[in-house]
């Protein structure tokens, strides 16, 4: 039985490593050696090319590499007999709160404007607000919102989130659903996004919704950037409905040199980074599941190819 793994980034070494150590029966193979297809049972994969897991006759998991999955239903020819497990782990759970908890806090400290003045040798101080007067909204309460939401409670920040299903998180108040989203975005200061792509959150983050949000509001972009209508974010951010934004995700990724948000001086811009699965930590997350497949139980963090996430 071989796994077959595919980064998009060249992370195959770690990954070989990461494998080698915790399973070293496991036959590896790193893309593009993919040898004979027959033998191959398990695809951990990034970015796959169309139509490539569907000519994998014996294929019993098909493992994302990361907490999205939008780049494996982007295959029309995705097996829909295979289980498509998302990757939950540790090491990408941390590291993302990490980055809210940072954006949320650079946001709170008007770091934006201390680094415009900086770049102007501008020298004054801005009023601090404490932190029970920033509310913070994350759209998304799964694995990672609902971490970051937790987290955040304990810099006393009022922390929400919005989600299809309620949510029980101890200090945070649930919304769910279309009709609390409204009620949810007017009490938002700075709000997050950490949902994953589906036909549902496609250019959902719009006018409209922005329109909800208390003038001046902050938004941080970590989920998928076709999430956002990026015309009527400039918009806002032009007329100050938004009043500031860090942005790790993209429409287009690289971000093309010619767009509005590299030069905007109320936008950070990072190169999707927010946060990246650890080999270390989620191998041990995929050899639990090729053992759950292997004894015929259900594998933890299977995807609803109908709902898609
Ligand atoms: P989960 O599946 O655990 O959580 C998704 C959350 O979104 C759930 O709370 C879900 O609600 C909610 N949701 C989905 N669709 C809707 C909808 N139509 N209306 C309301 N709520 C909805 O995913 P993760 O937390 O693990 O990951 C979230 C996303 O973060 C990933 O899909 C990926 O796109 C992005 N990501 C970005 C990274 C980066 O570096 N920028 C790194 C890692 C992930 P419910 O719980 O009720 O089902
Ligand atoms: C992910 C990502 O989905 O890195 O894990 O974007």
């Amino acid at each position: 039985m071989a796994l077959l793994f595919k980064a998009d980034i060249d992370r195959g070494g770690a990954w070989a490593a990461a494998f080698n150590k915790q399973v070293p029966d496991q036959e590896l193979r790193l893309w593009p050696e993919v040898g004979d297809k027959s033998e191959i049972e398990f695809a951990v994969v990034w970015q796959p090319p169309a139509g490539f897991l569907a000519s994998l006759p014996n294929l019993k998991g098909i493992f994302s590499i990361g907490a999205g999955i939008d780049h494996l239903l982007a295959d029309p020819k995705l097996p829909r007999d295979v289980p498509v497990i998302r990757m939950v782990e540790p090491g990408l759970t941390a590291g993302m709160t990490q980055f809210v908890v940072m954006a949320c806090l650079m946001i709170h400290r008007s770091m934006i404007d201390y680094r415009n003045q900086q770049l102007a040798r501008h020298w004054e101080e801005i009023s601090q607000r404490s932190t029970g007067n920033r509310r913070i909204g994350i759209l998304g309460l799964g694995h990672l919102g609902g971490d970051a939401a937790r987290k955040l409670t304990t810099f006393g920040f009022p922390v929400s989130g919005w989600s299809r299903s309620r949510k029980q998180i101890e200090g945070v108040t649930s919304y769910a659903g279309e009709e609390e989203l409204a009620e949810f975005l007017g009490r938002t200061d700075i709000l997050v996004s950490l949902l994953p792509l589906t036909a549902e959150t496609e250019n959902m983050i719009d006018a409209k919704l922005l329109a909800g949000l208390p003038k001046g509001a902050a938004f941080i972009s970590a989920g998928r950037g076709k999430q956002v209508v990026e015309e009527d974010l400039l918009a806002a951010l032009d007329s100050g409905q938004v009043g500031g934004a860090i942005l790790d995700v993209f429409r287009e990724e690289p971000l093309p040199a010619d767009s509005p948000f590299w030069g905007h001086e109320r936008v950070i811009v990072l190169p999707h980074v927010a946060s990246m699965t650890d080999p270390v930590t989620a191998v041990g997350a995929v050899v639990e599941n090729i053992r759950r497949i292997q004894n015929g139980a259900e594998p933890l963090h299977r995807v609803d190819l109908d709902k898609g996430y």
